[in-house]
């Protein structure tokens, strides 16, 4: 039986355990990448592991999320990372080079490679072929010290691509019938891996759109394979020495196949607010539409802005609609200003901006209440545009500027023959903003810059015998990563301050929340099925430890905020009966009698709810390595205690 392209890209990186799903597996990882939100945590937590220089092949931290500098807090993280960068080792691109998705796959991904990074849409190297997870800071930095990178073994599914996209359809509605197709949580615990012959079809940036994408199904990560698309690409890139072919075997078995005909598909939209409420354009009718939003890691290659100013060219932005543009990557914006698409793009009215993650992450261009926006982005979830109320649909950018055009929701194939663009021979290499770090023999002599705003990592305990405390919060399903760690303008400047972001926690869900914590000083969550999907931001753990939450008991988690609670050390459990979760309020008294010492035995966890006398049986189903790790009080003491 043969292998997968994703289980022959396992075996290569193999360092401990056996390929079995369900099963802990230790990988070798090749690169890593932050970007600035979680950088600076990442990196504090990189000097307290106490490597001098980082131990992987490369190492690269971007600035893109936090650039609209309200207050000195944002350029403060920057000064800092791009010091760490000098004295550690790790190449620097600097804030206007772009987003690090974009940018990653353009300069420095290499097929075949293993790649973390923190930041949850690092799959998109995926699209060339590389083995690319999403992961909290913590394990980033391990990473980057030469540690292993631990995931649980995936299933594998295949997805079949056959024929070829109609004009006007786009990569970006692969993958929304993908998540039509398979939910939020349709991809938890498996790797999707894209086949057949349609994959010949689509150029890396439309790979990268679907590999992208794959985040937002819960997935582990999404791979192409490296054929010669690739080659041609990375060839493009002045890089065709990295490349390599890369194919699954021809008999490898999948556990799960779903066949995709390109051919068939049409123009989609993800409706407010979940990035599967997947409708086609057509069903949704012209509604009118007040803003459209065209950049983002899913959507800013040169590709789909030159597609993008060929569709506005010559023409006006409806009066009714904000149109803003931000490129991908100054490699895009520089293409766009020499060919003279960027002057049709300003003709038209559009807003351009720069070439960061901006709205996407609620940096400002929030739409007006109850504005309805058309982003080419990869989530919609409620209030992460920075309105409360706003209508965010998700959609490809070819629907997005047809509809700035028209004014309504419009489904591009009612506009007559599409631009043809076709990918460049070459694409103008640069790479006069990224920041090489200081030679071995000067690293010493190199300082960190530290502002008033970077606080230390919170404050870790080991695991005690007992816990009882009360339940502090009781959330629903689905609950997001922007859900207990918001983003936008006001917040993402404390990404370096947990006491000062910690007041934020939970906020959208329930105001009281931080107040409760402090009166309280210790507590519980509960929660649903798909317990903090998303973001792989590390916060989302670091402000309830700081908050005193213990432990999380929900019906599922999604895969990182999983790993990121365990790195925390905060106790992440599940129902073992999923009606349990109706046994418990707000407010109830809970305890976890003996737990130190029943995980440690691997004997059953019993939670006891001291206000109605239920006994609840909860599964653990932790790896040794995790048990070691929630005794010892997460991943820091642990590293620290284990070398
Ligand atoms: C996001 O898209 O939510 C982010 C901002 O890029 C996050 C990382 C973060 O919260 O800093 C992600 O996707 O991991
Ligand atoms: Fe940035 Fe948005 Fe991509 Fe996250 S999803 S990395 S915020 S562009």
């Amino acid at each position: 039986m043969g292998d997968t392209l994703a289980q022959k890209l396992i075996r290569s990186h193999l360092v401990s355990g056996n390929m079995v799903v369900g099963e802990e597996i230790g990988l070798k990882i090749d690169q890593t990448l932050t970007q600035d939100a979680t950088g600076t945590m990442a990196y504090l937590e990189f000097e307290a592991i106490g490597v001098p220089r980082v131990r992987t092949e490369r190492s690269v931290a971007y600035i893109d999320h936090n650039t609209l500098q309200t207050g000195f807090e944002n350029a403060d993280d920057h000064r800092y990372i791009q010091t760490v960068c000098k004295k550690h080792g790790l190449y620097f691109s600097r804030p206007g080079n772009g987003i690090c998705h974009q940018v990653h796959l353009e300069r420095f991904g290499i097929p075949g490679k293993t790649l973390i990074g923190s930041d949850s849409h690092t799959p998109t190297g995926g699209g060339i072929g590389m083995l690319a997870f999403g992961a909290g800071g913590l394990d980033v930095a391990v990473a980057m010290g030469g540690g292993t990178y631990y995931i649980t073994m995936p299933r594998m599914v295949r997805i079949n691509l056959t024929g070829k996209l109609s004009p006007w359809v786009a990569a970006k509605d692969v993958i929304l019938e993908v998540l039509r197709r398979m939910s939020v949580k349709g991809g938890v615990g498996k790797i999707v891996e894209y086949g057949g012959e349609g994959v010949a079809t689509l150029s890396v940036p439309e790979r990268a759109t679907i590999t992208n994408m794959g985040a937002e199904l819960g997935a582990s990560t999404s791979i192409f394979p490296s054929d010669e698309v690739t080659r041609a690409f990375m060839k493009a890139q002045g890089r065709e020495a990295d490349w390599v072919a890369l194919q699954p075997d021809a008999d490898a078995v999948y556990d799960e196949v779903i066949d995709i005909d390109l051919s068939a598909l049409k123009p989609l939209a993800a409706c407010p607010h979940s990035p599967d409420a997947v409708k086609s354009v057509e069903e949704i009718g012209a509604i009118p539409v007040d803003q459209c939003c065209i950049g983002s890691c899913t959507n800013s290659s040169l590709m789909d802005m030159l597609k993008v100013a060929a569709i506005l060219k010559g023409k006006t932005v409806h009066p009714n609609v904000s149109l803003s543009i931000a490129p991908g990557s100054k490699q895009v914006y520089n293409m766009l200003a020499a060919n003279g698409a960027l002057a049709d793009l300003i003709a038209a009215g559009a807003r351009i901006l720069e070439c960061a993650c901006g709205p996407c992450i609620g940096m400002g261009q929030s739409p007006n209440s109850k504005g309805v926006s058309l982003r080419t982005f990869n989530r919609n979830f409620e209030g992460r545009s920075g309105t409360a109320d706003g209508q965010v649909y998700l959609v490809s950018p070819e629907t997005a500027a047809v509809s700035a055009l028209t004014g309504v929701f419009t489904d591009p194939r009612t506009m007559g023959e599409p631009p043809v663009i076709h990918m460049p021979d070459s694409f103008l290499v640069n790479d006069n903003m990224i920041v090489a770090p200081a030679a071995e023999e000067d690293m010493d002599s190199v300082e960190i810059v530290r502002g008033p705003n970077i606080k230390p990592f919170p404050k870790t305990a080991p695991l005690s015998d007992s816990i009882t405390a009360n339940v502090l919060l009781k959330v629903e399903d689905n609950i997001t990563t922007d859900h207990i760690m918001p983003a936008g303008a006001k917040i993402l400047p404390l990404r370096s301050n947990i006491p000062a972001i910690s007041e934020h926690c939970f906020v959208r869900c329930d105001p009281e929340f931080p107040a409760r914590c402090h009166r309280e000083g210790t507590g519980f969550i509960i929660g649903g099925a798909n317990y903090g999907q998303g973001s792989s931001r590390e916060h989302a753990a670091l402000a309830p430890l700081y908050l005193g939450i213990k432990a999380v008991i929900v019906k599922s988690f999604a895969r990182i905020h999983v790993a990121n609670l365990i790195n925390a050390g905060i106790l992440p459990l599940t129902f073992r009966n999923e009606a349990d979760y109706d046994k418990i309020s707000l407010g109830d008294r809970l305890s976890l009698p003996d737990v130190r010492r029943r995980l440690q035995n691997g004997e059953e966890v019993v939670l006891k709810n001291e206000t109605t006398g239920d006994e609840i049986p909860l599964n653990t189903g932790f790896s040794e390595r995790q048990i070691a790790m929630l005794l010892a009080g997460g991943l820091l003491d642990y590293t620290r205690e284990n070398g």
